[in-house]
């Protein structure tokens, strides 16, 4: 079963963000499912194996935005 990390993403303030750090979150080897929460200011990914953090922290500043932490 796919294994579900929700990450704190900060900087997002419309959709078009959602979209970026969506697109690139997906793009991850393994991701099978991203839900970006702009309200909270969350990205929950579901992944067939565990991300390394330094992936996910390069995909979302690939976005333009930064990886706060884990949730
Ligand atoms: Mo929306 Mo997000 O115009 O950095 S893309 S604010």
């Amino acid at each position: 079963r796919p294994v579900v990390q929700t990450y704190a993403v900060t900087g997002m303030t419309c959709e078009h963000c959602v979209r970026a750090v969506t697109e690139e979150l997906s793009a991850l080897p393994g991701v099978e499912e991203v839900r970006v929460d702009l309200a909270r200011g969350t990205a929950t990914v579901a992944s067939t194996e565990p991300l390394p953090v330094e992936s996910v922290r390069a995909a979302v500043d690939e976005a333009g935005y930064e990886l706060a932490g884990g949730i």
